[in-house]
């Protein structure tokens, strides 16, 4: 009886420990290494330069990743929240702020491995008709010719959904998407709406982009954040 004991506790004594480490080792850790990599490279990036039209721009290697949208929709905000930094691209109340297209790059300094473009927002009112057009045509020809662009985020506000601009410029890039460009719609200021209207904004926006791919985000919340630090870890790193 007393050996049985003791051969019980000669078993136990193992398996006792690993139930009392197991847990340490099974609690999942707030966020997988993958996301910390990943965030820790966007926390690299650093202005490289800034020009009024695609021919101005350094002719780059390095996979570029475009934020396009709606004035006021969010893009600067967006790069600044991935790159947890305050103050990387203008973000601002006044619809218009970006007014060039404007390159970060990431990457250990001197070894660049990926640029972040923030465009200037189009369908903002009270421009005037024909910088409408010479924006729109800016962003068209970035969009359709930059050779080094790996993927596009269009980043929409979440109450008002893809608009007729966006879907219009859906259709610019859809040629691109065919052959590889990856893309992804942003519904950014979730937060400005209850989970319900937020489940349907993303149904909506599915259905807007033909089962495309399309996420919240609040840049105030941090929703959605972690994703898409991920997502444009991959793009840059992963073969298209
Ligand atoms: N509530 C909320 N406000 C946001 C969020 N993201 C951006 N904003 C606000 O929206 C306004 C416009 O943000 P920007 O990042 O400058 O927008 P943009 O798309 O770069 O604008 P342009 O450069 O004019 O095209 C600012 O007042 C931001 O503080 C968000 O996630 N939640
Ligand atoms: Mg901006």
């Amino acid at each position: 009886m007393r050996a049985g004991l003791a051969l019980a506790q000669r078993i136990n004594r193992p398996i006792l420990q690993w139930l009392e480490i197991s847990p340490r080792m099974t609690t999942p850790t707030s966020s997988p290494p993958a996301e910390a990599q990943a965030r820790a490279w966007l926390h690299t990036a650093r202005f490289l330069t800034e020009a009024p039209q695609l021919q101005h721009l350094p002719p780059l290697t390095a996979p570029e990743i475009a934020f396009v949208g709606r004035s006021n929709a969010g893009k600067s905000t967006c790069i600044n929240t991935l790159a947890q930094q305050r103050q990387l691209a203008f973000a601002s109340k006044m619809p218009g702020r970006t007014q060039s297209i404007v390159l970060f790059a990431l990457g250990k300094q001197g070894c660049t491995d990926a640029v972040l473009a923030d465009l200037p927002g189009y369908g903002y009112a009270a421009v005037p008709q024909a910088a409408k057009r010479r924006w729109q045509q800016v962003m068209a020809n970035y969009l359709v010719s930059r050779p080094n662009l790996r993927a596009v985020v269009m980043l929409c506000d979440a109450r008002l959904g893809l608009t007729e601009l966006d879907e219009a410029l859906l259709d610019i890039i859809r040629p691109r998407v065919e052959q590889g460009l990856d893309f992804l719609v942003l519904l950014t200021k979730a937060d400005k709406l209850s989970r319900q209207e937020q489940a349907k904004a993303l149904s909506i926006a599915r259905l807007q982009t033909a089962g495309g791919d399309a996420m919240l985000f609040s840049a105030l919340k941090r929703q959605g954040v972690d994703e898409v630090a991920l997502r444009l870890w991959n793009w840059a790193h992963l073969q298209a």
